[in-house]
């Protein structure tokens, strides 16, 4: 190398050593509890997957009891690179297996446990579900994480020490054998019913102490360094639960809780803004209802629309991702629940692929020292080790971003530098629309990311307007965004008092409709608000987004004679009125201690011409009180009833959806729906709506 190049080069990087050590030494002091470095390197993934496998998929349980018989562990089509692959396609980054959930079945040839994979008929004891799953991830360029259940209802040991010795020992195994792992699940469910060993009882152990967190810790840390630790319950570990399992986090969210002490659902789901520990959020949450597969759910798959608003609230909200995929029994992801995720991943690729702020130029009401190491134009560099700071005490400032012309958005992302601490307690959004400031929308905390939605705006200028925070504030990105309409087909009800309500999947859509049975389209009625409908309304909607001109796929729902004047009859319980409120998601359930048969009694105020009937069973979670056996009664006057019809809905248990049964027309004022049977051949029966067809 020529001398001069040399010197230059030498005077080169003797500048910026000097810059960058001058920078630093200007840089904030962290404020409070920071995250570590295991921590900061999982936040960064953002979104994962959850597989739920176990001998559960066989048996149609959430819990296993321990004693399930392990010959029923047969995938037929087991492929767990379709796992990996949906997951990578998904724009995921990692996957966590339930290695062991609670009935005690070890997906891996554990030497600890006859009750594993070695002695089931899968491979003839050859196979390794683990192996298989962390060569999958290998080969997609996924992270492995392992769910391992403290809780165990098939060991006899369990609530004895030497439990403890044996979990470590399946733990060696797992955190040893399988390369790097990014995360381990502890399990809170703990103690209670099971096998254990043949005992079949209840045991009850102290969560607390029972599992001398502390020492498994240490040997975890030890086994894995790179590894974070969640467990909901025990001691604190790297991750915290959010204090539900439905997919959210609050919007005000602290990546902070005390180092001890109890944790309520309050400090769960909002963090602790005064914590003393770094602990932050993870969203976990199953594509469909339940964590493992039940046929029964395979209309329930979360729709894209249901999984954006899960993002929002998870990511959007200062959390990770967590999102289950339940195994179905021949070994495969289900196609919907693939379908969805991928749909869902697009969905999120159109919103936030264009940044609409990047690059822009960027001022601010203060720079720290007035240093262009802590400039504004920092968060729009696309560089997220460099941030914009104020001067120390500076708690409050505004951050103005020119987008150079009139530019149509709708989201807001802003992140925090976190190594430095989680410091904005408070914050608004303006845009400067026809050279006026308006406010667009005001948020609390920020942490990691926080993404905020608001009505489609066209503005010159965005304001981040950080009105409060623990300490001077370091924001190291910020994106403008403009998210398309999601075209949901959107859903159609009617309440008992005839209304029909028509909601769209994106508030802001515009709805149009037809009640004559014809197409609709953007010439038709627009939907404005609920509205009566006389008669046996037909309804077609659709949304529409003009900016596109694209429209959703049609919801078309038809309606029987109006409701209004029905009443439920010797049934002393105000909530009844669920059966008959158009609300598919509120439900009824007859008194714990009525046995079968099971009576509902309807008034239809006047004789009408019934030709059959409809019956939506409970579309909850655990669906109790599902009718599987019905006879059907019809009456002039509530004393002489004749039957119609009986019989069985078929597959209901596991397509618990509309059931509609038709006979020959009756002229009558009241019906008789009698429950002879459940699905789970118990005394309950529950309803969610009740309608019938006339001639
Ligand atoms: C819960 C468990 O009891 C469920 O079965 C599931 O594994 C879920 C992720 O955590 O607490």
């Amino acid at each position: 190398m020529p001398k001069i190049v040399k010197a230059c080069l030498f005077t080169a990087v003797f500048f910026l050593c000097c810059f960058s050590s001058r920078a630093q030494k200007n840089a904030p002091a962290p404020y409070g509890p920071v995250p570590s470095e295991n921590q900061m390197q999982w936040q960064e993934m953002q979104y994962y997957a959850f597989v739920h496998f176990s001998l559960n998929t066989y048996t149609d349980q959430s819990w296993g009891y321990g004693n399930e018989d392990i010959n029923l562990f047969n995938p037929t089509a087991l492929d767990c690179r379709q796992w990996a692959r949906i997951c990578k396609n998904a724009g995921m980054k990692g996957i966590i297996i339930t290695a062991k959930h609670h009935c005690g079945f070890c997906l891996w040839p554990s030497k600890y446990t006859e009750y594993s994979v070695k002695n089931a008929p899968w491979k003839n004891g050859k196979g390794d579900l683990v192996r298989e799953m962390a060569d999958a991830c290998k080969e997609y360029g996924l992270k492995l994480g392992i769910y391992l259940s403290p809780w165990d209802r098939n060991r006899a040991d369990y609530g004895k020490p030497e439990y403890i010795t044996y979990f470590r020992n399946q733990l060696t195994e797992l955190l040893t054998n399988y390369g790097p792992i990014f995360e381990i699940w502890f399990d809170g469910a703990n103690g209670g019913s099971g096998y254990y060993g043949g005992a079949n009882e209840t045991r009850v152990i102290d969560r607390k102490t029972y599992y001398d967190w502390a020492n498994t810790y240490k040997l975890v840390r030890k086994l894995q360094p790179n590894i974070v630790i969640w467990n909901d319950g025990g001691e604190r570990a790297d991750l915290r639960w959010v204090g539900t399992e439905g997919g959210s986090v609050g919007e005000t969210n602290w990546s902070l809780l005390n180092a001890t002490g109890d944790v309520p659902y309050d400090m769960l789901h909002y963090g602790v803004e005064d914590g003393n520990a770094w602990v932050p959020a993870e969203v976990n949450t199953s594509i469909r209802p339940e964590w493992f597969y039940h046929r029964s759910e395979d209309k329930k798959v979360k729709s894209v629309p249901q999984l954006m608003d899960i993002y929002y609230n998870s990511i959007g909200h200062n959390g990770n991702l967590l999102l289950n995929f339940p195994i179905m029994p021949n070994g495969l992801i289900h196609p919907t629940d693939e379908k969805n995720a991928l749909d869902f991943a697009k969905t999120v690729k159109a919103a936030f692929s264009v940044n609409l702020a990047k690059s822009k130029p960027a001022t601010a009401s203060n720079v720290r020292a007035g240093s262009k190491d802590f400039s504004a134009g920092n968060v729009t560099d696309d560089d997220k080790n460099t941030y914009w700071a104020t001067d120390d005490g500076v708690k409050a400032a505004s951050l103005t971003i020119n987008l150079g012309r009139p530019t149509k958005f709708n989201r807001f992302l802003v992140q925090e530098n976190i190594r430095l601490g989680q410091r904005v307690k408070a914050f608004t959004i303006e845009a400067l629309v026809n050279g006026r400031w308006q406010e667009l929308a005001k948020g609390t905390t920020i942490g990691y990311k926080r993404i905020v939605s608001f009505p489609s705006v066209k503005a010159t200028k965005v304001r981040l307007h950080i009105t409060d925070a623990k300490a001077c504030l370091v924001i190291s990105n910020v994106g403008v965004y403009y998210a398309p309409q999601i075209l949901a087909a959107p859903s159609v009800t009617r309440n008992q008092a005839g209304e029909i309500t028509i909601t769209p999947a994106d508030k802001e859509s515009l709805i149009y409709y037809t009640t004559d049975g014809s197409t609709p389209g953007p010439g038709s009625k627009k939907y404005k608000g609920p509205f009566p409908a006389n008669g046996k309304p037909e309804i077609r909607a659709i949304v529409y987004d003009p900016s596109t001109r694209r429209s959703s796929p049609e919801t078309h729902e038809k309606f029987d004679i109006s409701r209004k004047a029905w009443k439920i009859v010797g049934i002393d319980d105000e909530k009844a009125g669920a059966v008959l409120d158009g609300d598919p998601s509120t439900v009824w359930h007859q008194s714990k201690d009525k046995k079968m048969p099971q009576d509902m009694i309807i008034d239809l105020g006047q004789d009408e011409n019934i030709a059959g009937f409809r019956y939506l069973p409970d579309q909850g979670m655990w669906n109790p009180g599902i009718i599987a056996g019905y006879e059907f009664y019809v009456s002039e006057n509530n004393a002489d009833w004749k039957l119609v019809s009986q019989g069985e809905f078929p597959n209901i248990k596991n397509n618990p959806l509309w059931q509609m049964v038709k006979f020959t027309p009756q002229k009558a004022r009241y019906i008789k729906l009698r429950a002879v049977k459940n699905t789970e051949n118990n005394n309950e029966a529950g309803y969610a709506e009740i309608d019938i067809i006339t001639e």
